[in-house]
């Protein structure tokens, strides 16, 4: 087995090409008036907000990491910048007990995911692939990489998240997929969630 084969999930497998997959437009950038929103059970009980200049001075990393769709590509070794999550958990604090974090997209696209895979090392706030700026149609200006888990939770035109005290489903979590996500236990519907998996 080569590399590429061992870091394939079952049932996946390597297309040609690079596909671009969302639901609906691909919005417009206005710098001007965008905002990025840290809401829900945030320490402060305030929401926070946070303009385009104050998220392009934060610090940037980079992470090496493979991408599954639920449709069954996996597109291997990108390699993504931006910034970390805990920089957003520093400067917006979340309440005690606050255990999943709602990932909210324009016109209203959304994913759940636990903290845990929230603050995972490989999960990163993202401006750059492949040492190129984001492409509108893969996300510009921001997207969030959670590539430890199915891609329907690497939320493109990300504009806010939401601390949850109690998990909550999110756009394709609602509509039969599975709300943990781990490709390497092909969660991919609903149906197949043990206790504890989901919100009751
Ligand atoms: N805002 C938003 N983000 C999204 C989606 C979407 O419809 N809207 N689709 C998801 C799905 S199902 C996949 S497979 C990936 C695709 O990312 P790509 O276009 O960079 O390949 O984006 C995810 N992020
Ligand atoms: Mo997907």
């Amino acid at each position: 087995m080569n590399d590429e084969e061992s870091r394939l999930p079952p049932g996946q497998y390597v297309p040609r090409g690079r596909p671009v997959i969302h639901y609906g437009r691909v919005p417009q950038f206005r710098p001007a008036t965008w905002d990025f929103r840290v809401f829900g059970d945030t320490e402060s009980g305030e929401t926070h907000r946070f303009t385009w200049p104050e998220l392009e001075k934060l610090p940037r990393t980079s992470v090496l990491a493979d991408f599954h769709c639920v449709t069954k590509f996996s597109i291997m070794g990108n390699e993504w910048r931006g910034f970390s999550p805990l920089e957003i958990l520093a400067l917006a604090p979340p309440a005690e007990g606050v255990s999943h974090v709602m990932i909210w997209a324009e016109y209203g696209y959304s994913a759940n995911v636990r903290m845990t895979d929230f603050t995972a090392p490989g999960t990163l706030f993202v401006t750059e692939l492949d040492d190129k700026p984001i492409t509108p149609e893969r996300g510009y200006p921001l997207r969030v990489v959670v590539p430890h888990l199915y891609a329907w939770k690497s939320v493109k035109w990300v504009r806010s998240i939401e601390y949850l005290s109690e998990d909550r489903r999110g756009f394709w979590e609602e509509r039969g997929y599975h709300n943990v996500a781990d490709p390497w236990r092909e969660q991919r519907y609903s149906y197949q969630e043990e206790p504890g998996e989901g919100p009751p």
